[in-house]
């Protein structure tokens, strides 16, 4: 890359242009960058920035790992079928997620395992309802409790995800400020964020809830 600096004169009949010639720090071993990252070219040096779905400083890029987090709770079913409890679990990390064996419990005991195979797609969520008559025709991402029932409390409760080794991965415990509206979801807000709080879907969207879908609506 070459800058053209402004012409200079210097007197009345002679003007002289400066050229400074830059290096292309890019051209080689992508200056240095990850090999996940894109060198640009800048004067007197060069910028490392990492491709899309990886994360670093740009010298180091890597796919951020899978992560479960609990996003959505549906404790107060609509009317007074409880197969319409529903809870969704969104992989927010940027690899693949084996959930198989993995488990669902409320404050008393497991109430949902996930069968062999499994798998959850990065950025993809999937929604355990507490029975398959509650599943809205559909939805392809969404399964029955093996238990026959989420038994979710309208008052408090908690939910509590555990990998095959028993060990905690998401938890959270809600009160009846989050369950007291009837048909209305507790969500992450903003929505699919790790570490973000719990409020009532309908002051997230204009929905009431958005069971295996983000909370507008549309498709993970
Ligand atoms: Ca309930
Ligand atoms: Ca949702």
């Amino acid at each position: 890359m070459q800058t053209l600096l402004p012409s200079q004169t210097f007197s009345a009949s002679v003007s002289k242009e400066y050229v400074i010639v830059d290096a292309d720090e890019c051209g080689f071993n992508n200056g240095g960058c990850s090999m996940n990252a894109t060198c640009t070219n800048i004067p007197g040096s060069r910028m490392c920035t990492c491709n899309p779905g990886y994360t670093g400083d740009g010298l180091t890029c890597e796919v951020p790992p899978a992560r479960l987090i609990i996003n959505e709770i549906l404790a107060n079913e609509p009317g007074s079928a409880t197969s319409g409890e529903f809870v969704e679990l969104v992989n927010v990390g940027g690899s693949a997620l084996d959930i198989s064996g993995w488990t669902v419990s409320d404050a008393t005991a497991v109430r949902h395992t996930f069968a062999a195979g499994t798998v959850l797609a990065p950025g993809k969520a999937v929604v355990v309802f507490g029975g398959a008559s509650s599943i809205p025709s559909g939805l392809s991402n969404a399964v029955a409790a093996s238990t026959g029932t989420l038994n979710l409390a309208n008052t408090s409760d908690s939910v509590t995800v555990k990998d095959t080794a028993g060990i905690s991965v998401d938890s959270f415990s809600y009160t009846s400020s989050l369950a007291s509206a009837d048909g209305v979801s507790m969500n992450r807000n903003p929505d699919a964020t790790v570490g973000a709080g719990f409020a009532l879907h309908n002051t997230v969207s204009t929905l009431t809830a958005s069971a295996g879908k983000r909370a507008n609506g549309t498709a993970f």
